[in-house]
């Protein structure tokens, strides 16, 4: 009797939950109304199913309750019965795969007019590949990815060099057209989503899978990874910005192509070393910085970490926090490195600098310190390689060799958010969320002597 209350209470219990629950549907944003309908359809046959089910079951435990002088009967067969319930199955079934096969027919058939888009997953961002004039993408390899050629485009083929590449993690795409989206990966299973378009597709390496859809309302959307993808699988994320015409059309304008991105002019060393006098007077003549005002070593660090955080100094995307003192210093500076060339010129002086290697710090616990960061550095060491000398692949940096002092800054200054937390800091998360694994003051101690103690042993 107990049991048949509880059946009921569950099934009602349900039914609430599903007409006030909150988390349903984000509001549609493209064509595939028809996914919602399936989807829809789906939930009322099973939910049918699932009320007439457990209602009937309720009756039957309350109807055939134990009584002491009632016999069960016995009754194999019933082919009345069976035939009845096969059909209905059949029928409820049916009803609900037939209209998905349709949809998913219209799925796979993509509108002959549609826009491409290659959109590119790699542990852990997006970045993304418009045709250009030429509409047609250039031939792209895995083997030809390398720090000057990200997406891995083949020079020699004619319909690289106008393709477009986006390598922040903003898409944008025009309302009201059609768009082929072509989805690649660069290390391991990938699954491209956005929710408001009702579309998802997993990115497997080594092929090249698709979906399609018609973007109905302008708006920021987010873009998620769906597959379970590594450590820093949840920080994969973007955002597709769906743009009246004209705005398109201004932030394509914007966009730098294939060619453009090859044939910067290559870096003036000796514009390079004027710049560098005022950066001299902070981070020391070889760039070994000083501790006395609180500038890091720059020797030694790779061209495209450089590059890249004095382009987010510039656009504020490092520094511009309140509570970072230290960066709003770079800040300032950041805003004398003027037109395209600076930061490439002033970066390749860095990289003529030579290498004084900095003094590691006593530690008093040197043994136990050493152990205990060994063992926190594994989950470093997936992105910054094993002896810390950085991994491009993974965009992480070199730490061998830096002061323990400013390493220690950064991983306070990620875990409060300082630092790593502005919208469009592609990677910060990534270390805001790792710098969350050390949860004492000891922990980064350790972890950071054991990092300095790697300087030389690459
Ligand atoms: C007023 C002193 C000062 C000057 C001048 C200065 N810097 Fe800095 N720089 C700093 C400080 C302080 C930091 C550390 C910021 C932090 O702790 O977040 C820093 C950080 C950096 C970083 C980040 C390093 C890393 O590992 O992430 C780079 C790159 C950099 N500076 C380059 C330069 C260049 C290039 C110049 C010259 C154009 C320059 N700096 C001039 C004080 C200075
Ligand atoms: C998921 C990959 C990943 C893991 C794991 C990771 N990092 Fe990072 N780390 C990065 C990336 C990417 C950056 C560069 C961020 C940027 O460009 O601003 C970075 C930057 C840093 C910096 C700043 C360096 C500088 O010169 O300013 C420190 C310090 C650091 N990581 C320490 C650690 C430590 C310690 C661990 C382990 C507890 C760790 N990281 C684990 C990806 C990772
Ligand atoms: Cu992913």
């Amino acid at each position: 009797m107990a049991i048949a209350i509880v059946i009921v209470l569950l099934v009602i219990g349900s039914l609430v939950f599903h007409f006030v629950s909150p988390w349903w549907f984000t509001p549609l944003a493209s064509n595939w109304g028809s996914i919602d309908s399936t989807i829809n359809l789906t939930l009322w046959v099973v939910g049918i199913v699932f009320v007439v089910v457990n209602l009937f079951l309720a009756y039957v435990i309350y109807k055939f309750r134990y009584q002491k002088n009632r016999r069960a009967a016995y009754e194999p067969e019933n082919p009345k019965l069976e035939t009845r319930l096969t059909v209905i199955t059949t029928i409820g079934v049916a009803g609900m795969l037939v209209p998905g096969l349709f949809v998913w027919g219209q799925f796979i058939s993509v509108p002959e007019e549609s826009d491409l888009i290659e959109v590119v997953g790699q542990q852990w961002h997006w970045s993304f590949r418009l045709p250009g004039k030429d509409g047609v993408l250039g031939r792209t390899a895995i083997e030809r990815v390398n720090e000057k050629n990200p997406f891995g485009l083949d020079i020699n083929d004619q319909h690289s060099a106008d393709d477009i590449l986006i390598k922040s993690n903003t898409l944008h795409i025009p309302i009201d057209r059609p768009v082929k989206v072509l989805l690649r990966s660069k290390d391991v299973l990938h699954n491209f989503a956005v929710p408001q378009f009702r579309v998802k597709m997993d990115l497997v390496p080594g092929i090249v899978s698709y979906l399609w859809f018609t973007p109905t309302k302008t708006g920021r959307y987010e873009i998620l990874c769906e597959e379970l993808c590594g450590i820093a699988h949840y920080t994969m994320r973007g955002h597709v910005e769906v743009d009246s015409e004209p705005d398109y059309q201004s932030w394509l304008t914007k966009q730098t192509t294939f060619a453009q991105s090859m044939e910067m002019a290559s870096a003036d060393i000796n514009k390079g070393k004027q710049l560098f006098a005022v950066c001299s007077a902070c981070h020391g003549v070889n760039g070994e910085g000083k501790v006395s005002l609180n500038a890091p070593k720059l020797a030694g660090l790779s061209t495209w970490y450089l590059e890249r955080q004095l382009d987010y100094y510039k656009n504020s995307i490092r520094g511009s926090d309140k509570r970072d003192i230290y960066g709003q210093q770079m800040l300032a500076v950041s805003a004398s490195l003027l037109g395209d060339n600076a930061i490439k010129n002033v970066v390749a002086y860095i990289q003529t600098l030579s290498y004084i290697p900095t003094v590691i710090p006593e530690n008093t616990n040197m043994q136990s310190s050493l152990l205990s960061g060994k063992k926190l550095f594994n989950n470093c060491s997936y992105c910054h390689g094993n002896n810390a000398q950085g991994n491009y692949a993974m965009n992480a940096p070199k730490l061998a060799g830096q002061h323990a002092w400013y390493l220690k800054r950064q991983l306070q200054s990620f875990k409060t958010g300082t630092r790593g937390s502005h919208p469009s800091d592609l990677y910060g998360d990534q270390m805001s969320l790792m710098s969350k694994t050390l949860h004492s003051e000891q922990a980064i101690d350790d972890v950071i002597f054991y990092i300095t103690s790697l300087e030389n042993s690459e």
